[in-house]
């Protein structure tokens, strides 16, 4: 792996505060009706990325994950500009406004969304890998899925699958305590999450996510078991999002008290902590740093606000369309 220097943490630093300010922004622009429809924020969860990315070749590694999706493609590389361009329906979005929230997709990253169906991309996960697999390409993918998405059928047809198979791919459980308003002891006989591995004889095992050092390690053991040829893994990285499910979540199924005791576990406090801890930055070189976030944030928000909408003639292009159907004639 990598090795883990005073570099890394201050670039971890950096790179989470501006993924949870970005959010922050987020939430605010909500409110006043700039984005619409959904939106499901990432706060508490930054260090399963910040782990993830360290441990990968971002110049050939992909990832996919479900529609807490907005700040993972700005860690592989997409212009965060574009991303909240996507976010606001702009015409200069990284799938020309006509995404949204839940839908961030960049081929040029290898970042493959963005899915609103719970688990629908863990099979898409097997699949990409299944053909870097097949027309021998060294790539690794990266498969996320929440704690509601595993007890889901396609996710026991990919591991079998996978395990047979022996594909480049490590799949992740984001395990951060609840899916929507339930909570994963709601939904299961046992909370491991990680044991679902075992059925498979993958490796497997439950990861800190609060720490991105710990992350780091772990990814790294997964990535390289992939990318030799012993297939996949399963890593149940354990987490906690401070945010409701998404804007609309008044949050009846939990306490603020319990959301406050999970906040002194902060990825992003932890990180400073170690910094000032190491003395590898004063308060002063670390305001500079957090200046430097706000402004990087006003500026994708002034982007987005200044960009256009994209032109209604659009609509039907990106639609698939069987040109033979016969009851329906095209551009309504
Ligand atoms: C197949 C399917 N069933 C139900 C839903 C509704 N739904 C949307 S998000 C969600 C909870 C998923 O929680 P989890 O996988 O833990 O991810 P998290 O939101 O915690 O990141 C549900 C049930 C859906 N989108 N797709
Ligand atoms: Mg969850």
């Amino acid at each position: 792996m990598k090795k883990i220097t005073k570099k890394t943490y201050l670039d971890w630093y950096e790179d989470m505060f501006f993924w949870r300010k970005f959010e922050d922004k987020l939430a605010q622009v909500y409110i006043k009706q700039k984005v619409r429809g959904f939106l499901h924020l990432y706060n508490g969860q930054e260090a399963v990325l910040a782990g993830a990315l360290h441990a990968m070749d971002l110049e050939k590694d992909r990832m996919i994950t479900a529609y807490r999706n907005h700040v993972q493609p700005i860690g592989m590389g997409v212009d965060p500009k574009k991303v909240m361009a996507e976010l606001y329906g702009k015409k200069t979005g990284t799938s020309q406004g006509l995404g949204g929230s839940m839908h961030i997709f960049s081929k040029e990253h290898r970042f493959y969304g963005g899915h609103g169906i719970v688990g629908g991309q863990i099979p898409l996960g097997a699949g990409i890998a299944f053909a870097d697999k097949y027309f021998e390409r060294d790539a690794v993918t990266l498969t996320y899925m929440g704690d509601g998405a595993v007890r889901q059928g396609s996710l026991h047809e990919a591991f079998n699958l996978a395990m047979l198979w022996k594909l480049p791919v490590v799949f992740i459980c984001e395990n951060n305590g609840y899916a929507m308003g339930t909570s994963v002891a709601r939904t299961a006989n046992h909370t491991d999450i990680w044991k679902l591995g075992l059925g498979y004889e993958m490796p497997c095992k439950p990861v800190d996510g609060m720490k991105p050092e710990v992350v780091a390690k772990e990814m790294d053991e997964a990535i390289d078991r992939a990318r030799r040829g012993d297939g996949p893994t399963f890593l149940e990285i354990r987490t906690y999002r401070y945010r409701g499910h998404s804007m609309s979540d008044a949050q009846h199924y939990r306490t603020k008290e319990e959301v406050k005791k999970k906040q002194e576990e902060d990825p992003i406090s932890y990180v400073l902590h170690k910094i000032y801890e190491e003395k590898w930055a004063t308060e002063d070189e670390i305001k500079k740093v957090n200046k430097r976030v706000k402004d990087k944030v006003k500026e994708c928000e002034q982007f987005a606000e200044d960009s256009g909408y994209p032109d209604t003639n659009v609509m039907y292009d990106v639609v698939y369309e069987q040109e033979d159907y016969p009851f329906l004639p095209h551009k309504l």
